[in-house]
């Protein structure tokens, strides 16, 4: 019996292993409503108009939140970013629209999406916009190729000059590589074990 028992606790073990978090970005699709895990990054200027706002519009990212970002003084990026430790397989949705205002002018306003691998020497580009609009929401879909530290970022900048800033909008969303169990079904798998440690027990 007791050699049943620890078996059985071992059972569970391996069975609860799966439940152990993976380390994924936090809030990545600003559901919280605000900018929270979020940073923006030394040397970049301070955001004049940082938002979050409802996604109101058709189509509009992912949820309820997303981020725009209003460039701000001339030539200065403004961004916001977040570095996770992701394990390889890790995939990331994102969706990015740009809002170009500086129509007729020579000022090529600029939005970017951009990650960071800390091995890396140069950051990804899933998206990169200057001097016009996209045409409503864009998609992008990456997943990690290896272990490792990534940092995400969103960034707009206002070309040539501070009087007709540019908005950038940015969501996302995240999905680790191994689905984790759904808690009943853990639930069940223990109940199972218990109701076998029973029977044995009633013998
Ligand atoms: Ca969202
Ligand atoms: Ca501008």
């Amino acid at each position: 019996m007791k050699k049943f028992i620890t078996t059985a606790l071992v059972m569970l073990g391996v069975a609860a292993f799966p439940l152990q978090a993976h380390a994924l970005f936090t809030n990545i699709g600003f559901e919280t409503g605000d900018f929270t895990g979020w940073t923006i990054p030394a040397g970049y200027g301070v955001p004049s108009d940082r938002s979050v706002e409802f996604g109101s519009d058709a189509g509009a990212g992912y949820g309820t939140y997303f981020a725009k970002i209003q460039a701000s003084d001339a030539d200065t990026w403004i961004a916001i970013v977040q570095t996770a430790t992701l394990e390889a397989g890790t995939k990331i949705d994102g969706a990015f629209k740009f809002d170009y205002l500086d129509e007729g002018a020579p000022h090529l306003d600029e939005a970017i999406v951009q990650i960071q691998h800390a091995g890396w020497a140069n950051p990804l580009e899933p998206y990169y916009v200057a001097g016009e609009s996209t045409d409503g929401w864009l998609y992008w879909s990456w997943t990690a190729p290896e272990d490792g530290s990534y940092t995400l970022s969103y960034a707009v900048k206002n070309v040539g000059d501070e009087d007709v800033p540019s908005y950038g909008f940015f969501d996302t969303k995240q999905t680790a590589p191994n689905a984790v169990p759904e808690p009943m079904s853990l639930t069940l798998m223990a109940g199972g074990l218990a109701g076998l440690a029973l029977r044995r027990f009633k013998r």
